[in-house]
């Protein structure tokens, strides 16, 4: 049976997603170059480095590495500016419903986010104690679609992978579930997120049944 769930932060829990977003569109603008909505789909769930490593390559520029790390500071305290006008009403819709259920039954759930930035920002949105653990940006070395973010919090729940589910809106972060033998759900865009084993629009239109199914599931 599926005993244990995970949860991605950024598009998953919170919409923080836009913020990167506008950040690193930014960060390009100002470098005299942009970037689509469509392309920004290729930087959800990949780390910090990795993203701006993308963006340059999209803009046909490199920078010593001196520039590279004030350019990656610089997008992270634009990132930060819109983050600290954040509170619990930020929690994207029918999260909520999802967590006090597996809560009152005593579920456990971790959080598996690229971000470095998790802590804090569970924190601001009165999350951080909900979690049996919690696994971001600063516990990894291998950036998603590498399944360690999630092979570590799946230990740390003391549960097998094959017994925990993973919500994830990116297609890293599903593929990193599939990889790391994981039941994989997207939440997002059907056409995007195709490799994910269920996929929903959003929070609001997973039912609490679908979670017992899950919960009664062989795996
Ligand atoms: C998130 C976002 C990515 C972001 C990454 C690193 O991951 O999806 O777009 O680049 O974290 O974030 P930071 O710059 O805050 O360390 P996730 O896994 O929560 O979706
Ligand atoms: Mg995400």
């Amino acid at each position: 049976n599926h005993k244990a769930f995970i949860f991605d932060l950024d598009g998953v829990i919170v919409d923080t997603a836009k913020f990167h977003f506008l950040a690193w569109r930014k960060l390009a603008n100002d470098l005299g170059f942009d970037f689509t909505e469509e392309q920004n789909e290729q930087l959800k769930g990949v780390s910090r480095v990795e993203s701006l490593k993308r963006i340059l390559k999209w803009g046909n520029m490199e920078l010593s590495e001196d520039e590279f790390q004030r350019q990656m500071a610089m997008k992270n305290e634009n990132y930060l500016s819109y983050v600290n006008e954040m509170d619990d009403n930020e929690i994207l819709p029918g999260v909520r419903k999802v967590l006090d259920y597996l809560t009152e039954k005593n579920i456990p759930f971790a959080l598996g986010s690229a971000s470095k930035n998790a802590r804090p920002i569970l924190k601001k949105l009165n999350l951080y104690d909900k979690f049996d653990a919690i696994v971001d940006g600063t516990d990894v070395s291998k950036a998603k679609p590498d399944p360690e973010v999630f092979l570590i919090a799946a230990n740390k729940l003391n549960t097998p992978p094959h017994q925990c589910v993973v919500f994830e809106d990116s297609v890293a972060g599903v593929q990193a579930a599939n990889i790391g033998n994981m039941t994989s759900v997207g939440i997002g865009d059907s056409d995007v997120l195709n490799e994910a084993d269920h996929i929903f629009t959003d929070f609001t239109e997973i039912k609490i049944e679908f979670i017992e199914n899950l919960l009664r599931k062989e795996n």
